[in-house]
């Protein structure tokens, strides 16, 4: 008897943005690790054949923040003959709560087996001692929910579902699976081409943290002890991944990597692929404020690789801190931390939390200074303190009777969803707001590029460039957000109208002439950035000598003797890749166009700012026509430039 087709369809929902519509960019910056771990699981059921001969299993993967999940098509596969279809809802965060119920809705009418997991649904029920109205209906619409990891479950749930025996509520909260040896997350390269950079890669080499934060909830669905995967298996995978996709760089996605109990082993594992099989891999990874007393751990991680951690600050007060638990962070310690991955060459990202009891907007404002220029981290992230399900501060929220805001779409850590003794009346958001525009000021900026090193300098750069591009464009935290936001028209929240075409369209053509001008302003400013802070190679200094005996000599020199300096500078760019041949090209032709060196486009702004205020106050004639050409080539040379060395960036 042929086999019959099963497709399971792993989905990874997004989040309704306030005007309804779904979360979609057309780009993304880093690929789920949920959906990464769930297909390794499918792929060695299917290898070892767990459900049987009789399916043949069809993994269908969709993140919903890069793709359009074709809801339609997913519903009438149902009644394809000879197949079955299952879909689980993966990952699902509070925000991506509401989402995933509507999804699972529409599914369901449409006959379809459906789950959901992830950290609203194990968190919620962790702490909570009642099932939600919320996830009530979902049980009655026949919707499974899975509290906690399926490593070692997921044959067993696949296997219900397929038999028809799948139960409304599984809780697999108690057993935690033993990592070491399971299937480590595998990436497809289909799926990483929808991210802006398609040799970034995501994997958790451990879960847990022994620390207790109020506003967390890791520890409450993962729990205090660590569990940790096999360093001889990662290294296997960075391997496979570097060779078959070409991934050279990593997010470990582990919440406190400096407390996973292989960390050394670990690193000794990327030393070895880094040193003795030359293959390039970096990473990025997430730390406690105690880790750089580790001994050993920070010169290993510089070995193995690290190039950027992201520490759990949370806050620079000291009371702060203590209401939030987190007695591990000691705030007279912070810039030694800061200094000691700088020493070593890596880059620090600080998360930090607005919204904390002692907080007023004049306490911010000092604390966010005080982070600026005296802690002095490369990056911050900040987040607007939210009772999360699955945290100690939701379920005290709750018992306390205080006010909630009952939409958990907005539960993302950019919205007020609770209220706050100090800062009321909107101004909490617009402090959160302001703090990441004073972390991000053209000034604090210039001196974090000042004071980097040249090997940081452009993934420094390009991390401004995206933070500032979705907080001040797209209007969202940087962490929920990618590159160009899309829309469907039809793909809005239940309860919101669907717009007539002509509505719909003349509204998104002004979003995006908005959105355009918004990325435009963005990238200017970061060009000017650039010029300003730039490392010169020697190449380069070398032609600056030369434009410098130019232009002092300038009105003197012929042709010939800038075609000789020309000659003289060549030399000094060993490959003549396309952006050298085009210094070569401004070598010898700049100085004719322009007889001064450019480290700013101040004086191009300046004569543009003149020109638009003559346009516009109609005064054509004072316009001075002779120098537009001259200034638009230097322009336009100058973004060539930019955006060059911005290709060329890593
Ligand atoms: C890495 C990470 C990120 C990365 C995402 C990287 C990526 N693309 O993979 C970044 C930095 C972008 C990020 C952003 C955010 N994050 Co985050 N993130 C994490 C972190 C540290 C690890 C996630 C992970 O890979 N876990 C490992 C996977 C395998 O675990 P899992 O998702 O729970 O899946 C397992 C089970 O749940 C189960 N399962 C999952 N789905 C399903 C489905 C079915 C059907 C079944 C049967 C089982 C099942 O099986 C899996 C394997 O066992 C978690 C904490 C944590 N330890 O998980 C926080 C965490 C998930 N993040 C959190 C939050 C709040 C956010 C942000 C809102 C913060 C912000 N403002 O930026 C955004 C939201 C982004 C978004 N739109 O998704 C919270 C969520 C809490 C909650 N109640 O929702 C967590 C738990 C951290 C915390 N402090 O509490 N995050
Ligand atoms: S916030 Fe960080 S340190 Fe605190 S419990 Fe959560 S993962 Fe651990």
């Amino acid at each position: 008897m042929a086999a019959k087709k099963l497709i399971l369809y792993l989905i990874k929902p997004s989040q309704y943005d306030d005007d309804g519509y779904v979360v979609r960019h057309w780009r993304g910056v880093l690929p789920s690790n949920t959906l990464a771990c769930l297909a390794a699981l499918t792929e060695e059921l299917i290898r070892q054949k767990r459900l049987g001969d009789s399916w043949d299993i069809r993994l269908r993967l969709y993140d919903e923040t890069v793709d359009r999940v074709p809801v339609s098509r997913i519903c009438r596969s149902g009644r394809w003959n000879h197949s079955m279809s299952i879909i689980c809802l993966v990952g699902v965060q509070t925000n991506q709560f509401p989402r995933a119920a509507d999804l699972a809705r529409t599914f369901r009418r449409a006959g379809l087996t459906v789950m959901i997991g992830g950290f609203h649904v194990s968190g919620y029920l962790a702490l909570m001692p009642e099932i939600p109205p919320d996830m009530q209906q979902l049980l009655d619409a026949g919707v499974t929910l899975v509290k906690g990891e399926v490593e070692e479950t997921w044959g067993e749930l696949l296997s219900d579902a397929v038999n028809g025996r799948l139960k409304p509520l599984y809780d697999f909260l108690q057993n935690k699976p033993n990592l070491y040896d399971k299937p480590i997350p595998v990436v497809r390269k289909k799926y990483l081409r929808k991210f802006v950079a398609s040799n970034f890669g995501t994997l958790d080499c451990g879960r847990g943290c022994p620390f207790e934060c109020t506003f967390c909830t890791v520890t409450n669905v993962q729990g205090r002890k660590m569990r940790f995967r096999s360093a001889e298996r990662i290294a296997e995978a960075i391997r496979h991944n570097y060779q078959t996709h070409g991934i050279t760089f990593y997010f470990f996605t582990d919440d406190n990597f400096a407390r996973n109990k292989n960390w050394e082993a670990i690193f000794d594992a990327l030393v070895r692929l880094r040193e003795e099989e030359q293959i390039p891999v970096t990473f990025m990874m997430q730390v406690d404020v105690l880790s750089w007393k580790i001994k050993n751990f920070i010169s290993k991680a510089h070995r193995a690789g690290c190039i950027n951690v992201f520490i759990g600050m949370e806050s620079v007060d000291p009371d702060n801190l203590a209401a939030a638990g987190k007695k591990q962070n000691h705030v007279q310690e912070y810039s030694q931390l800061i200094e000691a991955y700088r020493n070593s060459d890596i880059s620090t990202h600080v998360g930090y939390i607005i919204g904390f009891p002692h907080d007023t907007v004049d306490s911010v404002r000092r604390d966010v200074a005080h982070l600026m220029g005296d802690v002095r981290p490369d990056h911050a992230s900040f987040f607007m303190l939210t009772p999360l399900p699955g945290s100690l501060d939701h379920l005290m929220t709750a018992r306390r009777g205080e006010w909630m805001h009952p939409d958990f779409n907005l539960f993302d850590s950019h919205h007020e969803v609770t209220s706050h003794a100090h800062l009321k009346g909107g101004a909490w958001r617009e402090t959160y707001i302001e703090a990441w525009r004073t972390f991000y000021s053209f000034e604090n900026m210039k001196e974090i590029l000042r004071r980097g090193t040249r090997t940081n300098y452009w993934s420094n750069f390009l991390r401004f460039l995206w933070y500032k591009n979705s907080v001040m464009t797209e209007g969202r935290h940087p962490m929920m957000c990618g590159f160009f936001r899309l829309k469907g028209r039809k793909n809005r929240r239940p309860g919101y109208p669907i717009l007539s075409r002509w509505a719909y369209y003349t509204s998104r053509a002004k979003e995006i002439r908005a959105h355009l001008a918004g990325m435009f302003r963005i990238l200017i400013e970061m060009e000017e950035l650039w010029l300003q802070t730039r490392h010169p190679s020697e190449a380069e200094q070398r032609v600056v000598e030369e434009l410098a005996k130019i232009c002092a000599a300038y009105g003197r020199l012929s042709v010939a003797d800038l075609q000789s300096a020309f000659k003289r500078t060549k030399d000094y760019f060993p490959v003549l890749d396309v952006p050298s041949k085009l210094q070569l090209f401004w070598v010898k032709w700049g100085p004719l166009l322009v007889p001064n060196k450019v480290y700013t486009r101040a004086d191009l702004a300046q004569f543009w700012s003149g020109v638009k205020q003559r346009w516009v106050e109609r005064s054509w004639l004072r316009i001075p026509v002779h120098r537009v050409p001259l200034n638009l080539l230097r322009d336009f040379q100058l973004s060539l430039l930019f955006f060059l060395h911005l290709a060329r960036a890593k």
